[in-house]
């Protein structure tokens, strides 16, 4: 049996190394937790900084696509001024018809029938005005205010099949685009009204159908001298330049212009 005296010089150290031991794991397990608390912050500010860094992006995108879209529309306005001053430029309308935009209209001042009224704008490489938008509308009916026609024919009808309007050019349906009917029109009124009219006792104008062969003015439309005149206006450019000899080639494409013009 072992001494009590030797027993207390043994026990007493293996106590206290335990107790170290102890102490030593305790420590090792903070050392573990303050790691992982550190790695879950520095996770956390990086995650804070993508989403930063995200709206920082979509502010910068969001600004792109204002920009771009405000030059966009800033270079439509631009087309669309060009475009009207090519227009106004280079359109010309016979003498006695009047231009609206790439177009030109007359007013046939003397009372046909639908069918006549058409004839004679086709006599003029036209038809009857088949309308397309409200401005072109507003011109037409001031044209009517201008004579105080009773009312105008205009190039529509519903003489193929009674109910479904078209314009005599296109074909197309005219409830596809715009239109200005009276309400109430069209009514078929007393039976066979298949012909299109801007009717002055309709609030100045509007539309309604009415029989064809009623005699009426009209308006005809034709499409402005476009091409004809920019050739025109190419030649006398180059009359008043004085351009010929060095310009042989340009000429020659100009010939071949005119001739595919022609045609
Ligand atoms: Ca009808
Ligand atoms: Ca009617």
């Amino acid at each position: 049996m072992m001494a009590p005296g030797l027993v207390l010089k043994w026990f007493v150290p293996f106590v206290v190394l335990v107790e170290a031991c102890k102490t030593s794991a305790l420590s090792h397990h903070g050392k573990e937790k303050k790691s992982d608390d550190v790695s879950v912050s520095s996770l956390e500010t990086l995650v804070q900084q993508q989403a930063a860094l995200i709206q920082t992006l979509q502010s910068k995108v969001t600004a792109l696509e204002n920009n771009f879209q405000s030059q966009l529309t800033a270079q439509a306005s631009r087309i669309s001024t060009l475009e009207n001053s090519v227009n106004n430029a280079v359109t010309s309308c016979p003498d006695g018809w009047t231009r609206f935009q790439s177009s030109c209209y007359g007013v046939g001042d003397e009372a046909l029938t639908f069918g006549d009224a058409q004839e004679v704008c086709e006599w003029f490489g036209g038809g009857l005005a088949e309308v397309e938008s409200s401005e072109e509308n507003e011109f037409i009916k001031q044209l009517g205010r201008s004579g105080g026609y009773t009312g105008t024919w205009l190039g529509g009808t519903d003489i193929i099949t009674e109910g479904h309007w078209v314009w005599l050019s296109s074909k197309e349906p005219i409830s596809q685009g715009f239109s200005d009917w009276y309400p109430g029109q069209p009514d078929q009124g007393g039976g066979d009204q298949d012909c299109l009219v801007a009717w002055k006792a309709h609030d100045s104008y509007r539309w309604g159908d009415l029989h064809c062969f009623t005699t009426l003015q009209f308006i005809c439309y034709k499409s402005g001298l476009f091409f004809s005149q920019l050739c025109a206006r190419m030649k006398t450019t180059d009359r008043l330049t004085g351009v010929n000899s060095d310009r042989r080639e340009t000429d020659r494409e100009t010939e071949i212009s005119q001739g595919l013009m022609e045609k």
